[in-house]
């Protein structure tokens, strides 16, 4: 189909009435808008009709990649006989039923229950008022406190926000609300100073016996994190990390809250990044990749333990109107099955997860690039001023990572850049041809970034 678009007309229609998320609205509209108008697989056409690979899967969420005409008939057909109704005032509809039935049995066993919302954020408040009601209910209404992670996101919402601990974020609005504290990130690149990675990862999950102790455990309601933060910049924490957290939570009397708005449906090779590190959340946030993107759909999954005690709370006070919305419900339902049927999460662990995973770390041996790191499909490369030292970083921060993002763009490649360093996360379906595609397009990248940068005079010629 020939591209027929009018990019002026639409940039120009964008910048007077159209307000971006984290953007300088003012500057993006001198600069003008990148117009999508059409997917198809892991590719992307631009209203220039430049094809554009994916390598950032939407926004973390498109699983099953662009353009399924499958979702699309599941949805049609739903809306065709009953485009909405609510869940609220004891009534349900068939798409829900199937849709929470079908999570129970996805997730760990002893979760069991699903809340719906719309998005990974409305999640995550509900996981605020979830755990606080838990600890009311149970009789131990002292236990407010929400423990997190600098650089963790967890949502733009007031919510969302607070449990995050992005500074940009927090310094907008007033945030964070209170009965939040955060604890350092389990970072080594960024943070490890002169600790091996494994010191520094029992040194980081040890902030939260910390904090607990130096708080009280009888004012602690949970800790939440990401199995391996994304927005942050893919940190994938030490391996010492993770059993540490084990050990202090099943020691210490607070909720786990595994957020697996990023981490679930496949992305690292396991249906959830829980089941890929071994944690038992208590709660569990979802969205992204329950729908692939395709509607807007997010919920909660919840330990019987949790649901057990709330229970006996009577009403919980909480909802959203379009929670468990029939059309997104189907449409989930649909991603599902297709992520079922063409075996996607053991494809990312055994097939197109090493594949790529090999090729992405062979870009560790760029002269810009400090480490390359990846767990199934979701990786990072950290780009230096002066490798092989973590210390040296460019000033000032995230410069050169937007230079190298806008010059990924221009090669065709979509990755994202989080302070300097480079994020890729692309659609499950990636094939192996594709996956070389994006390897020689991501390696012309880094040298043109390197060429710009000696032509700049910021590192040595
Ligand atoms: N939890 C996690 C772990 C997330 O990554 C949310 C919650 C919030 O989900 P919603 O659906 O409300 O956006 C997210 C979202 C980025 C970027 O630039 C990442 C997210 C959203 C927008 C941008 O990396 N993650």
């Amino acid at each position: 189909m020939r591209n027929t678009y009018d990019t002026a007309d639409l940039r120009s229609r964008d910048a007077a009435h159209h307000w971006h998320p984290f953007s300088d609205s003012a500057a993006l509209a001198t600069e003008g808008v990148r117009v999508i108008v059409r997917g198809e697989g892991v590719w992307l056409e631009d209203s220039d009709g430049n094809r554009i690979l994916d390598g950032m899967a939407g926004l973390w969420c498109t699983q099953i990649g662009h353009g399924r005409v499958e979702i699309a008939d599941a949805v049609h057909r739903q809306m065709s006989e009953l485009a909405f109704y609510n869940t609220f005032f004891k009534t349900s509809h068939p798409p829900a039923i199937a849709l929470a039935e079908k999570l129970a049995q996805l997730t760990q066993p002893h979760l069991n229950r699903v809340f719906f919302c719309n998005s990974g954020s409305e999640a995550n408040d509900t996981v605020i008022r979830l755990a606080r009601t838990y600890w009311d209910v149970a009789g131990k209404p002292t236990k407010k406190t929400i423990i997190s992670r600098r650089n963790g996101y967890h949502g733009s919402t007031i919510g969302g926000a607070s449990l995050g601990g992005m500074g940009p974020m927090h310094a907008q609005g007033g945030l964070p609300i209170p009965g939040i504290v955060h604890i350092q990130q389990p970072y080594w690149f960024g943070e490890g100073g002169d600790l091996s990675s494994h010191e520094f990862g029992l040194k980081a999950a040890r902030g939260l016996e910390a904090v607990i102790d130096a708080l009280g455990e009888d004012t602690i309601a949970a800790f939440i994190a990401e199995p391996i933060q994304g927005a942050g910049g893919v940190i994938i924490p030490p391996d010492s990390y993770w059993p540490e957290i084990r050990r202090i939570c099943s020691e210490r009397e607070i909720l786990l809250v595994v957020d697996e708005v990023i981490c679930g449906f496949g992305r690292l090779g396991s249906w959830f990044g829980s089941d890929h590190f071994g944690l038992k959340p208590d709660l569990m946030p979802i969205a992204k990749g329950l729908s692939s993107g395709y509607l807007p759909i997010g919920g909660v999954m919840i330990a019987d333990r949790v649901a057990d005690v709330v229970f006996q709370g009577g009403d919980f006070n909480h909802g959203y109107t379009y929670s468990g919305h029939p059309a997104a419900c189907a449409a989930a339902l649909a991603n599902l099955e297709i992520i079922e049927r063409e075996g996607l999460v053991d494809r990312v662990r055994d097939d197109i997860g090493p594949y790529l995973q090999a090729r992405w770390k062979a870009l560790g041996e760029h002269p810009l690039v400090g480490e390359a790191r990846m767990v199934g499909l979701m990786g990072a490369l950290e780009l230096v001023p002066n490798k092989p030292s973590r210390k040296d970083k460019f000033e000032p921060v995230g410069q050169v990572g937007t230079l190298c993002r806008d010059i990924s763009f221009r090669n065709g490649l979509i990755m994202r850049a989080v302070r300097d360093s480079m994020i890729l996360s692309p659609p499950l379906v990636l094939s192996h041809g594709e996956a070389d595609d994006l390897i020689a397009r991501a390696t012309k990248t880094l040298d043109e970034t390197w060429a710009e940068l000696k032509r700049q005079g910021r590192i040595a010629a």
